[in-house]
């Protein structure tokens, strides 16, 4: 076995190899882009090297720069986990040149799989079922017409040097394919810079059901099950599942049999997965995929085993830790991809920071395999998933209901999630049903992706809950700092100078205005929202969260502030309201009059102005501390300084008069 492993990689795959290098005793080294210095997989490894600037061109797919890591670490192997260089024929080879072995198959079985055609020219000697069809040499017009004739209509042209959904076209009839098979060519020229088509007959609405496989050198092979794959968007895997829902054993092992005998037609070695397409009771090849797939934790859950640590035998030279009669499927797993994106914005990335990042703890058959924590953040350079989390249940209905569980005790703030989605597609009736297909998501997606949705009542009340007790605490902070303790500031139970007060808080959510007004009465809180008039109460819970009761409802909300931006996390949906400018409200009423007052409770660190003075409209007149941040009050309009109503240290209720400006 090693004694150090580069893994050249990031986010969740670099942990989660590292994870299993560790249990075996292996010194990890990890590469990381100026984008990833303060990433967790740095954090986490014996060592670290930057190999470049944050695009991946320039770092994470620089060849040359993590082999010059790998030999200055004193690595004797490179996982590429997935993605970047993991299916890169040359960077296999450039490893051999270099002595250290690339946790993979060898170059030329990923080079077999690189070219559609080729691989189907392969899989079809060795006797694995292919989609009927045609992907010979003949590439003219007229051979592909009378080949099309005998697929039949209607059929799908695909570009031989394509893969994951790119360059592929549904033509429904004879008079069409001329006009399709040209746009193919075009679409596959500019992408892959290879014009080579494919044909194939369509399959309307096709599962993805995907095998396992392993090899060895010493000519042992085995299947570890398969994959449902199924539940797509735009080719984008969105869950996956072991074992397929409803899949019979005689199709298992057929198609565990198909996928060893196109891993020996390789002379593959290594983790591999063969993917197939199912429609009703055949299955067709359709891709190898010559690296460790992100949805392997389903397979490691249902069979135990630990494929990274099988990888890592298996480059070392060791034989398969089990044979196939060893490899047992119990119980059933779901993962779901949670990313960092906006379903109601197109499923657009939402980079930035994660304010606050929580799985829930020791829950029953729950994995989640994560590449960032609280405080990090998701970058625009890279793929922005956030985490894997996988249930496993002794039957599908518990793994399903566990993943559901687990999601909804997911809490993320800083970034928009498709949490909300994945909890959409879980709770489907055809998904629970164990019924998708690869055109469920697609076909669903009304129901599936909820328009970006009024923010509810509730939501409101914790983030204006939670404002009020921030301030109380920013108060409470600036009169200890102030060293007086006689400050009315020092009560904590929202006593007021006047019996019966209120705050106006007014919050945005996208083009959305959310008005709340918090009364202070001597018998406790009361909130107007815009639904009308409720008895509130708010009270800190020892992991963070506020409980809230409203009239005779209660909720536990987390609330999470940043700036102006305020994060309501309740039940695994996050909330984004921003705060309007508490300067617009009260404040900005009683400027009008040339009065400018407190717009919230806080200290005043600065008066630049004297009674008497000439000041200009926008003139800075004095600063104030709230909520953590500085403001600037200025000048209304041009005029003069008539009053001064406090001096720098004073801590200033919301309402109280600080200066006056009165036209000259
Ligand atoms: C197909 C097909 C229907 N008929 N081939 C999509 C990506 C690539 N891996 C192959 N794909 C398909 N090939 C024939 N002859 C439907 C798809 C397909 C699909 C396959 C698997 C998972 C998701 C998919 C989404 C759309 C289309």
């Amino acid at each position: 076995m090693f004694e150090t492993v580069l893994i050249a990689n990031r986010g969740e795959i670099a942990r989660r190899v590292m994870r299993t290098a560790r249990r075996l005793g292996l010194r990890c080294v990890a590469v990381y882009s100026e984008a990833d210095g303060g990433a967790a997989h740095v954090a986490e490894a014996d060592a670290a090297y930057c190999i470049g600037p944050p695009p991946a061109a320039e770092s994470y797919l620089r060849a040359e720069a993590i082999l010059e890591a790998a030999k200055a670490a004193g690595a004797e192997a490179i996982h590429p986990g997935y993605g970047f260089l993991s299916e890169n024929a040359a960077f296999a080879e450039a490893c051999a040149r270099a002595g250290i072995v690339f946790v993979g198959p060898p170059a030329a079985a990923i080079r077999a799989m690189g070219s559609k055609s080729e691989a189907k020219a392969l899989m079809q000697q060795a006797g694995v079922p292919l989609v009927p069809g045609y992907h010979g040499l003949e590439q003219t017009a007229d051979a592909l017409v009378a080949e099309a004739h005998k697929v039949g209509y209607p059929l799908m042209i695909k570009a031989s040097a394509g893969g994951g959904g790119k360059g592929m076209r549904v033509v429904q009839r004879q008079e069409e394919f001329l006009e399709g098979l040209q746009a193919a060519r075009r679409e596959a020229k500019s992408a892959f810079g290879d014009e080579k088509v494919l044909l194939e007959r369509y399959l309307a609405a096709p599962r993805h059901i995907e095998m396992q496989i392993f090899r060895d050198d010493h000519g042992n092979a085995v299947h570890l099950f398969e994959r449902d794959c199924s539940s797509q968007r735009r080719h984008q895997k969105v869950v996956e599942e072991a074992p397929a829902p409803g899949f019979g054993a005689a199709m298992r092992q057929a198609m565990g049999a198909a996928a060893l005998s196109a891993a020996e037609a390789i002379d593959y070695r290594g983790a591999g997965t063969v993917e197939f397409l199912v429609d009703g009771d055949g299955f067709y090849f359709m891709e190898m995929n010559t690296r460790l797939q992100v949805e392997h934790p389903v397979t490691e859950m249902i069979t135990g085993f630990d494929l990274v640590e099988w990888q890592l035998r298996v480059a070392a030279g060791e034989a398969l830790p089990a044979s196939q009669d060893d490899i047992l499927a119990n119980g059933h797993a779901i993962e779901a991809r949670l990313y960092a994106e906006d379903p109601a914005a197109g499923f657009l990335p939402s980079t930035g920071r994660l304010l606050h990042l929580a799985f829930p703890e020791g829950a029953e058959g729950i994995r989640v395999d994560s590449g960032v924590r609280s405080g990090d953040s998701v970058s625009v350079f890279y793929d922005p998933m956030i985490a894997k989390v996988v249930a496993w249940g002794p039957d599908r209905t518990t793994a399903l209901s566990r993943l559901q569980r687990a999601l909804a005790r997911t809490e993320v703030a800083g970034v928009v999630t498709n949490l909300g989605f994945l909890q959409a597609v879980l709770s489907h009736t055809r998904f629970a049903a164990g019924v998708v297909d690869t055109a469920f998501i697609d076909q669903q997606r009304a129901v599936l992706v909820a328009a970006e949705e009024d923010v509810p009542e509730f939501v409101l009340a914790a983030a204006a809950l939670a404002e009020m007790a921030w301030r109380r605490e920013d108060a409470r902070r600036a009169a200890a700092a102030s060293g007086d303790p006689h400050s009315p500031w020092q009560l904590s139970n929202g006593w007021r100078l006047n019996a019966e007060t209120h705050s106006d808080l007014t919050f945005l959510s996208g083009e959305e205005i959310l008005e709340a007004t918090v009364h202070f009465a001597r018998d406790g809180l009361r909130l107007a929202l815009p639904g009308g008039q409720v008895a509130a109460a708010a009270e800190p819970l020892p992991d963070g969260r506020l409980a809230v009761r409203l009239g005779d409802a209660g909720f536990a909300a987390r609330v999470l502030r940043q700036g102006l931006d305020r994060w309501v996390v309740v039940e695994g949906a996050s909330y984004r309201l921003t705060l309007g400018d508490p300067f617009k409200g009260l404040a900005g009423e009683a400027a009008a009059s040339g009065r400018i007052v407190a717009p919230m409770p806080g200290k005043v660190t600065a008066v630049l102005v004297q009674a008497g003075d000439a000041v200009a409209e926008g003139l800075p007149l004095l600063r104030l501390e709230a909520m953590k941040m500085e403001h600037t009050l200025t000048a209304p309009h041009d005029g003069v300084v008539e009053a001064l109503g406090c001096a720098v240290g004073d801590l200033v209720e919301e309402g109280t008069e600080l200066a006056v400006v009165v036209h000259s």
